[in-house]
């Protein structure tokens, strides 16, 4: 019975906390769908019951009733009590990692993810972790609120400015995630969105030696085209010449732009790869100067996709 109303509604339950979260939301579930039912019944059968059946009927005179009272008093109470011990049993299961535990830090900022793993490395968009191993995430916010939020693993916790938050999880199936932003932090919200990939440690292995497969090999221009997307380049420059936070990328290849300081650039492959390392360097006149530095946390070859792709946008 909960398994099918459970996959109803529910995503799909892929950690070891899931279903402990799980059963506790169906109990709180039921508990109100039965009582529900009990009062809905019971209000509508006094209405027939004691429904007024002429002028000069009087209503019977009852002060109280001491075994109703104790009822209604001790019964709520027991239940409050069995989803409390039960809810701080599960919270602290889910809030504090287990030792040992693989640490990964977690930077939010309007309005990308950026991931940094045990060896130094950094990554974007995407967090590889392998799959039966519990990793503890460590996160703050270099600007406003957000909320990591990962739905198939039930685990969710506010990233705050100038202090660390954590959470943990353990992945028990191999797969693609999402981690949608679930604290509002203005216009690009709906698309701060980063994914979980759990892989096998072995490919997780691979994966810190050599970087995300999907990417070698892959053709500069076309690299440079998903990494649009993943890096979050897309919620503030457009491809088709609209106006977004920031400059349309279309056709801006070897065109002459303006700096809110009264300098000329050609924009050739420096000036791009300015603009991406160093955004405040250059501000482009009629904007501000809001993009974050992608400094130390992309790799060369990335780089050089971004600028293939940009300079493919005629
Ligand atoms: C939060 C919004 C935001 C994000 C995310 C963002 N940018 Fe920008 N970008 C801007 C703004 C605003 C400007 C114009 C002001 C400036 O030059 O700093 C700009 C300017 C640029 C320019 C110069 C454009 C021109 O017309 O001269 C390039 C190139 C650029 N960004 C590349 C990127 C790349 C590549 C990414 C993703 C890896 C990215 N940006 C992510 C906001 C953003
Ligand atoms: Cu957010």
């Amino acid at each position: 019975m909960n398994t099918w109303l459970r996959n109803l509604f529910l995503p799909n339950a892929s950690s070891i906390k899931a279903e402990g979260v799980d059963d506790l939301f169906m109990f709180i579930l039921w508990l109100n769908i039965l009582f529900f039912l009990l009062i809905a019944v019971v209000t509508i059968g006094f209405c027939i019951q004691y429904k007024r059946r002429s002028a000069n009927q009087k209503t019977a005179h009852i002060e109280h009733s001491t075994s109703l009272e104790l009822t209604w008093t001790i019964l709520p109470l027991i239940l409050c009590m069995i989803v409390f011990f039960w809810g701080f049993n599960t919270y602290m299961q889910a809030a504090v990692a287990p030792d040992g535990a693989m640490e990964i830090q977690v930077t939010a900022k309007k309005w990308i993810w950026t991931f940094g793993y045990p060896d130094g490395s950094v990554a974007i968009g995407k967090l590889w972790v392998p799959v039966n191993k519990p990793v503890r995430v460590i996160m703050h916010s270099e600007d406003v609120l957000h909320a990591f939020f990962v739905p198939a693993f039930r685990v969710k916790a506010d990233v705050l400015p100038n202090r660390y938050t954590e959470t943990w999880f353990q992945a028990t199936a191999v797969g693609d995630y999402v981690i949608p932003c679930t604290e509002y932090c203005g216009k690009g919200h709906s698309e701060m969105k980063a994914i979980v990939r759990v892989v096998s440690q072995q490919d997780y292995e691979k994966f810190l030696e050599e970087g995300d497969p999907e990417e070698k090999g892959m053709p500069p221009e076309k690299l440079g085209a998903n990494l649009y997307v993943n890096l979050g380049c897309s919620t503030c420059h457009s491809i088709d010449g609209s106006k977004g936070q920031g400059p349309s990328w279309k056709g801006i290849y070897s065109a002459q732009h303006k700096m809110v300081d009264g300098k000329q650039f050609n924009v050739d492959e420096n000036y791009i790869r300015t603009s991406i390392l160093q955004p405040q360097a250059m501000v482009v006149e009629g904007y501000q100067g809001i993009m974050p530095s992608y400094q130390g946390q992309i790799r060369e070859r990335q780089l050089v996709a971004l600028i293939a792709y940009i300079k493919s946008l005629k």
